[in-house]
């Protein structure tokens, strides 16, 4: 993630996984904090985040 508008792509994709709730995207850290369901697994975020080119870990 380099620029506001990365910001909003990984924000928008999260968005679109169903269950999440909210997410907080930081761009100097390039880190991302996502209020879930407790259904949803980690790893299902990653992948929305994939489909629009982002790299992706885990942070847990
Ligand atoms: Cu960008």
């Amino acid at each position: 993630m380099m620029c506001p508008a990365c910001v909003s792509n990984v924000k928008a994709s999260l968005s679109t996984v169903n269950g999440v709730k909210d997410s907080s995207i930081y761009l100097k850290s390039g880190t991302a904090e996502v209020t879930t369901e407790d259904s949803i697994k980690p790893e299902s975020l990653c992948d929305a985040v994939k489909k629009v080119s982002y790299g992706c870990n885990i942070a847990k």
